[in-house]
């Protein structure tokens, strides 16, 4: 991993990371033209697509109720425990963040408020490939359900046989999925957005994909709704001289195992410990099952950053903005307070954060790239919207007038004056003075 010494006068930059980001112009460009194919010709397109990009002659795109309902038979039990365990604490969890519908009645009679409503429909997209995640579809499909979506479809590739993966029909069946469809890629992304003749649009598109699906969500979003735009996934361990070299490594290595475009940073105090990290990195590997995509990630995105201070560290951690945080030092809690920029925060060596990936119930769809400096981990919020609820009696009106006419008349709105002046003027006739 490339390092990166501060002296005790040095902070981390953002130009010191060397982010890949979520997508190029390149993607940005093939991703235009998919989407404006779809666009135009439908199914037709999504068909030719799928020919073209995961080589399967799909004729149907909508799997049959059947092939969803009978995938629990074909999951391994022991897997279908664990994504109805994951099921059953995730959607814990994101019943605490529903928001009720809020009015409040003024002195005056006036009542103002907030309406909440769940979106009506919803698109899922599920990658497949390397990054064939069930857990992902739980973590996008159970927030949308628990704001009370009614329609939720799920978009995902084809394997090389055509197929679908059993595990992932069935966490659509757990997780209240209504609709699935074989295609992915940008041009699953399009048929969500717009619509074709199998795929009625939705309203809003959420999900993690590869280079092309953040670019194509980038283009459609605006015509409908996108949660944001996943670039590669990160971890940020920061790890004291009592932390175990083997558990940090083995927590690096967890990241970096997703995707050669995974990075992966070590924040500590000293050379030697550092040392210590990558020789465990070492150990481990010659027993990892992806040890190629683990060495690529920490060889070309992994940086270790060697910090005199705890104040250092933490200045550190800011600027990263990491998508993942884990806190490996004595009174990591202590420490959370001053934490401005993660999306998720792991405390102390019980916590990897692979138990925040499938079970702890927290979302596992989080902010990249430094977003984290502005964005939050995806919510049952995302799939809610809110209208407000304005109601005024005669005297709120009578009450508020004044103001109402003064910047109507500055901003030239003879309209907007007039508007409340005649109400005015009716409450005069009518002998009720609000
Ligand atoms: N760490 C990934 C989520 C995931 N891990 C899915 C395992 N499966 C991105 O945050
Ligand atoms: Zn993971």
């Amino acid at each position: 991993m490339r390092r990166v010494i501060l002296s005790s006068e040095e902070a981390l930059t953002r130009a010191d990371l060397n982010r890949t980001g979520a997508f190029n112009a390149q993607a940005l460009e093939a991703a235009t033209a998919i989407v404006e194919d779809v666009r135009q010709r439908g199914d037709a397109a999504l068909r030719e697509l799928t020919a073209r990009f995961d080589g399967v002659e799909v004729t149907d795109f909508r799997v049959p109720q059947s092939a969803i309902d009978e995938a629990e038979q074909r999951v391994d039990p022991e897997v279908l425990a664990a994504l109805r365990q994951a099921a059953a604490q995730i959607r814990e969890f994101h019943e605490r963040q529903v928001q009720q519908s809020w009015f409040f009645a003024r002195e005056d009679g006036a009542i103002v408020g907030a309406k909440v409503t769940p979106l009506e429909s919803v698109g899922v997209y599920a990658p497949g490939g390397r990054a064939l995640y069930p857990s992902s579809l739980l973590m996008n499909a159970l927030p949308a359900q628990v704001a009370g979506v009614e329609r939720i479809v799920c978009v995902t590739p084809p394997a090389a046989d055509g197929t679908l993966d059993a595990a992932m029909l069935a966490a659509c069946k757990i997780a209240g999925v209504t609709e699935v469809y074989t295609v992915g890629g940008a041009q699953a992304v399009a048929a969500l957005a717009y619509g074709t003749e199998t795929i009625a649009p939705v309203d809003k598109v959420t999900g993690p994909g590869n280079a092309f699906v953040a670019a194509a969500k980038k283009i459609v979003s605006g015509d409908v709704g996108i949660d944001m735009i996943a670039g590669p996934s990160e971890v940020c361990v920061v790890a004291d001289e009592t932390a175990d070299p083997a558990l940090v490594a083995i927590d690096l290595m967890a990241q970096a195992e997703h995707d050669p475009l995974a990075a992966c940073y070590l924040v500590t105090f000293s050379e030697a410990y550092a040392d210590e990290v990558e020789a465990a990195i070492g150990r481990h590997m010659a027993a990892s099952t992806r040890a190629d995509i683990t060495t690529a990630s920490l060889r070309d995105q992994g940086l270790i950053v060697i910090c005199q201070t705890l104040g250092q560290a933490v200045d550190a951690v800011n600027v990263i903005a990491p998508e993942h945080l884990e806190l490996h030092l004595a009174g990591a809690m202590d420490l959370v307070g001053s934490i401005r920029n993660a999306g998720a925060i792991f405390l102390g060596e019980w916590t990897p954060e692979a138990v925040g990936d499938y079970v702890a119930g927290p979302n596992h769809t989080l902010p990249t790239g430094g977003t984290a400096r502005y964005a939050s981990p995806l919510s049952v919020d995302e799939f809610v919207k809110k209208s407000s609820i304005i109601q005024y009696t005669p005297r709120a009106l009578a009450r508020d007038a004044r103001a109402i006419v003064s910047i109507a008349r500055h901003e030239g709105l003879w309209a907007h004056a007039e508007s409340v002046a005649q109400r005015l003027e009716l409450l005069d006739e009518a002998g009720m003075d609000g």
